[in-house]
């Protein structure tokens, strides 16, 4: 049986971050329904995501994306955050909405964009160095839409340079999140399409280039699992963007569309050691909240993800490895299952109460009065956006 003071030392451990761009509006390229109260700079983002771990107790960090997050000083941002009882964590590189990455960013056949992209990565590790952050995670919206369009081989080869100049800048204790992403915005190929891909150029790159598995970003049927088991075994698994897709890349709220798999995922990095955070995973959301409230619906993400965590922490391991030596195909079976379908609803209020928190975040949140009052002070100002 799980040693159940273990499962609670772990879930109270466990860290999520959440990404400041899950707090401004979003929405489709058919339209961006506004929200009232929402946040009008960085600053106003991060004490958004305080409220998040304010109620949850395990969501200190903040992500950030840049040009979205750009301030002129990012040492206050982190004092900041600091002072809203949060940090930041993991920068995101944007080298996908400027004109000139029409044909690409680092893979562009021009010399002078890849030379602009390249140094645009420099300029978010220069933000680690500000924020006392470890990670810059890296995802090329580059690809073409017809074939002949350009050259992978030769496009291959350009994003290998750009990723070591970038892997030469990091400090000793900073990383490289690669991210992979099946197709979107380029239709017909990807440069960075598949773990593999990402996996060989970290491999080349050395120790401190990791990949980051975005959920969302998979081909359907992909065994996500699978993935996350060989990257944990090999020590290359840096990161997960957590986020549901029914469809593409929905950036549903993690757990909600599909609990089942979230729960596949988080045995495997169980099982794996992923729970140490000396293994380095960093386990952060990359979602958008199109039409429902924005904080609740990261404190919802954030949960999901304990619940996730939860059940595949009271997996029993050795009835489990007792069963497949043994070939018991349905005994193993049933171990998995029997934890996926615990409640562990009960657990995780417990532990919330047991650190003077609310038993339920959201109905806390909700009466709290905090989203009233961000309607009320928030008038004026630019509302923050994705892309803006
Ligand atoms: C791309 O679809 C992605 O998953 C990358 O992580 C981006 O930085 C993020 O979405 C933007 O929302
Ligand atoms: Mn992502």
């Amino acid at each position: 049986m799980p040693d159940h003071t273990m499962v609670r030392a772990a879930l109270r451990a466990q860290r999520i971050e959440t990404p400041s761009w899950a707090y401004g509006n979003s929405g489709t390229r058919f339209k961006v329904f506004a929200q009232e109260g929402v946040p009008r700079d960085p600053f106003e983002k991060i004490a958004d995501a305080a409220q998040v771990h304010a109620f949850t107790g395990v969501a200190p960090i903040v992500s950030l994306h840049i040009p979205w997050d750009r301030v002129e000083d990012y040492a206050e941002l982190a004092e900041h955050a600091r002072n809203h009882g949060v940090r930041i964590g993991a920068i995101n590189a944007n080298v996908f909405q400027d004109d000139d990455y029409m044909l690409g960013s680092v893979t562009n056949p021009d010399a002078r964009v890849r030379r602009k992209a390249i140094d645009h990565l420099l300029a978010c590790v220069d933000v680690l160095d500000a924020t006392g952050s470890r990670d810059v995670k890296l995802w090329f919206s580059d690809g073409t839409n017809y074939p002949g369009q350009g050259d992978i081989a030769t496009r291959q080869g350009h994003l290998g340079e750009a990723l070591a100049e970038v892997y030469a800048r990091l400090g000793a204790d900073q990383r490289i999140l690669l991210e992979y992403k099946l197709f979107e915005p380029a239709f017909y190929m990807t440069d960075v399409p598949d773990w593999g891909t990402a996996y060989a150029h970290c491999l080349k790159l050395g120790p401190k280039a990791v990949v980051c598995v975005d959920t969302g970003h998979h081909a359907p049927g992909t065994n996500i699992e699978f993935i996350v088991a060989f990257l944990l075994r090999e020590g290359r698994l840096g990161a997960f963007d957590f986020n549901s897709r029914f469809y593409a890349d929905d950036d549903l709220m993690v757990g909600a569309a599909d609990p089942f798999q979230l729960f596949r995922i988080m045995h495997e990095v169980v099982r794996g050691g992923g729970l140490d955070p000396a293994v380095g995973v960093n386990f952060m959301l990359d979602q958008c909240h199109n039409i429902e409230p924005r904080i609740p619906g990261q404190i919802r993400s954030v949960t999901n993800v304990q619940e996730a965590t939860a059940k595949a922490l009271l997996v029993d391991a050795e009835a489990l490895a007792d069963a497949q030596r043994a070939g018991d195909v349905l005994g193993a079976n049933a171990v998995l299952m029997d934890a996926y379908n615990t409640d562990v609803r009960p657990l995780l209020k417990e532990l919330r109460e047991e650190q003077g928190l609310a038993p339920d975040p959201v109905a806390a949140y909700h009466a709290s009065g905090h989203g009233d009052r961000i309607r009320a002070e928030r008038v004026g100002g630019t509302p923050a956006g994705w892309g803006a």
